[in-house]
C-alpha cells in the first residue's frame, strides 16, 4: 500500500523531472551527417552547403530531423544560420547541430572549436530565432569525460537554458559507456542520448538480434530519458562487413517498434547517403561476393576477435520433403578466405540435418577464395516426416585469438526436397533463422545493392512515412 502510494507520487512527479518528457513531442525520425556542398564555388570562391539538395533528400526520405555536422570550416556555421535553418524551418524539418570532441583527430568544429560553453550559448541564441533548431549533440561524447566533467556540462547547460530552455542537449553515448557512474553523474545533466547500435560487446553491422535487449536494458536503466537509436547506415570502422540495405532496414524497423512501445524517442541514421551526389550513394561491384545474383550466406570471425571452442553461428531453414522421392540430397557452393597455408583445426564449415552434422569441412582444407560445390546425400527421413531442418553453420573447434575468416554459401540445389530462396537473394527469408551461440561468430544473409542509397532510402522512407 505504501509502495503503491509512493509509486503514485512518483508518477505525479515524473512529468516535472527534467528530461522526463516522453511523447511530449512527436518521435524523431531522421538522419545524421553526410552534409553535401554545392558543386561549384560561388562568387566568394567557396563551395557552400547545398541546402536545396539536402532539404530535397530529407523530404524524399520523410525525415523530420537532420543532424547537421560542424565538420569543416566556418562556412558550415554561417550557412546554417543564413541559409539552412530558414529553409529547414519552411520545410518543417527539425535540426540538431553536431559538434566534435577534442579527442577526435578527424575534425574540429568551427567557429567555437573546443569551447563547448560557447557552443551552448551560440546554438541556444540561434534557436531563439529558429525554433526548428531543436537540439545539439557532441559526437563520441563519453570518450571525452575528461573534458565533459559534470561541472563543465553544468556550465554548458546553464548557458543554454538561460537563453533557450527548449533546446535539447543530446550527446552520443555507446552501450558499454552507460556505467552506473555515468548514469548517476551525467544523465541528470542531459536532455537525452543518442545510442549508436553496434552489437556490443562485439563490433559488427550484420547482427541485429541483440538490439531489442539493449534497448530494453537502457529503457529500464534510464527511466524518463529520451534515447535516440542510431543505426549504422555507413560502414563502421574495423567491422568485417559494411551494413547492407536489409541490415539497416531491420534495425530501423525494430527501433520504430521500440518507439511505439515508448522505449525509444526516435531513430537517427548514421551517415545515410541520402543525396545522389554522395560518394556512398552506390557501392562498387567488388562488394558483391555472391556466386550468382547479389546474395550469399556469410559466416564471419573478425580479425583480432578471440573465440572459444563451441561458439557458432548458423542459418536454419525448413525444407519440405517431396512425397515419394527416391533420393534426397543437398548441393551447395561454398567458399572462404582461407587456404591450405592457414592453420587447420579451428574454423569448421558445417551442414546439419535436424540438428545432426552431416557435412563438416575445415576452412583450411580447400583453396582460398575459390567456390567449391558439394553434394550431401541425406539419410532416409523418419516415417511420417514432411519437412526437415537444414542448418549451414560456422563452428569453432578450437578458440582463436586473431584468425579472420569469411565463409560464403550460395546457390543451393535440392533433390527430393524444396526450400524457398535457395539463391539467398532475399535477406529477410534467411535472417529469421539465424542463431548465434556463445560469442562473436557472426552469420548473415549479405545481399549486395549497387544502388545502396536509392534502395535503402526507399525502404526507410516507407518506414518513416508509416510510423
Ligand atoms: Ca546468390
Ligand atoms: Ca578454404
Amino acid at each position: 500500500m505504501i509502495r503503491l502510494a509512493l509509486m503514485t507520487v512518483f508518477a505525479v512527479l515524473l512529468p516535472v523531472i527534467p528530461g522526463a518528457s516522453h511523447a511530449e513531442v512527436p518521435p524523431v525520425m531522421g538522419t545524421a551527417g553526410n552534409l553535401i556542398r554545392e558543386e561549384e564555388p560561388r562568387a566568394d570562391g567557396i563551395r557552400h552547403v547545398d541546402t536545396k539538395a539536402i532539404i530535397a533528400g530529407l523530404t524524399a526520405l520523410h525525415a523530420d530531423t537532420y543532424v547537421y555536422p560542424m565538420a569543416g570550416d566556418n562556412v558550415h556555421w554561417t550557412d546554417l544560420r543564413d541559409e539552412f535553418l530558414p529553409a529547414a524551418q519552411q520545410a518543417g524539418i527539425r535540426v540538431w547541430v553536431l559538434v566534435y570532441t577534442p579527442s577526435q583527430s578527424c575534425c574540429v568544429s568551427r567557429p567555437f572549436k573546443h569551447d563547448y560553453v560557447a557552443w551552448s550559448r551560440e546554438i541556444a541564441t540561434l534557436a531563439k530565432s529558429f525554433p526548428s533548431l531543436a537540439g545539439w549533440t557532441v559526437d563520441d561524447y563519453a570518450y571525452d569525460l575528461k573534458t565533459f566533467t559534470p561541472a563543465y556540462v553544468g556550465q554548458m547547460r546553464a548557458a543554454a537554458k538561460a537563453i533557450s530552455p527548449a533546446l535539447k542537449f543530446v550527446p552520443t553515448v555507446y552501450y558499454s559507456q552507460f556505467t552506473d557512474a555515468f548514469i548517476a553523474e551525467q544523465i541528470p545533466l542531459l536532455d537525452g542520448v543518442i545510442f549508436p547500435f553496434r552489437d556490443e560487446p562485439h563490433r559488427d553491422t550484420s547482427w541485429t538480434w541483440s538490439l531489442s535487449s539493449q534497448v530494453k536494458q537502457l529503457a529500464a536503466r534510464l527511466p524518463g530519458t529520451d534515447v535516440y537509436l542510431m543505426p549504422y547506415a555507413h560502414p563502421l570502422s574495423t567491422a568485417a562487413q559494411k551494413p547492407t540495405v536489409s541490415y539497416v532496414e531491420a534495425v530501423t524497423k525494430k527501433a520504430i517498434e521500440h518507439v511505439r512501445a515508448g522505449e525509444l524517442a526516435g531513430v537517427l541514421q548514421y551517415k545515410l547517403p541520402f543525396v545522389s551526389r554522395d560518394q556512398n550513394w552506390t557501392r562498387p561491384a567488388t562488394d558483391n561476393l555472391a556466386r550468382t545474383g547479389g546474395g550469399r550466406l556469410s559466416f564471419v570471425v573478425q580479425t583480432g576477435t578471440p573465440t572459444t571452442a563451441g561458439m557458432s553461428c548458423g542459418a536454419t531453414r525448413t525444407a519440405q520433403l517431396t512425397p515419394g522421392a527416391a533420393k534426397r540430397a543437398v548441393s551447395f557452393w561454398h567458399r572462404d578466405t582461407r587456404g591450405s597455408t592457414s592453420p587447420a583445426g579451428y574454423h569448421r564449415k558445417q551442414l546439419l540435418l535436424d540438428g545432426k552434422v552431416v557435412w563438416d569441412r575445415d576452412v583450411a582444407a580447400d583453396p582460398q577464395d575459390t567456390w567449391q560445390r558439394v553434394t550431401v546425400d541425406l539419410a532416409a527421413e523418419p516415417a511420417g516426416a514432411t519437412s526437415v531442418a537444414l542448418q549451414w553453420r560456422l563452428s569453432e573447434r578450437k578458440g582463436v585469438s586473431n584468425y579472420f575468416v569469411d565463409v560464403s554459401v550460395d546457390d543451393i540445389t535440392l533433390t527430393g526436397l524444396t526450400l524457398s530462396d535457395p539463391g539467398v537473394e532475399n535477406a529477410t527469408t534467411w535472417t529469421a533463422g539465424l542463431a548465434r551461440k556463445g560469442g562473436p561468430v557472426y552469420c548473415s544473409a549479405q545481399v549486395y545493392h549497387p544502388n545502396y542509397g536509392a534502395d535503402l532510402g526507399t525502404r526507410l522512407a516507407g518506414l518513416y512515412a508509416a510510423r
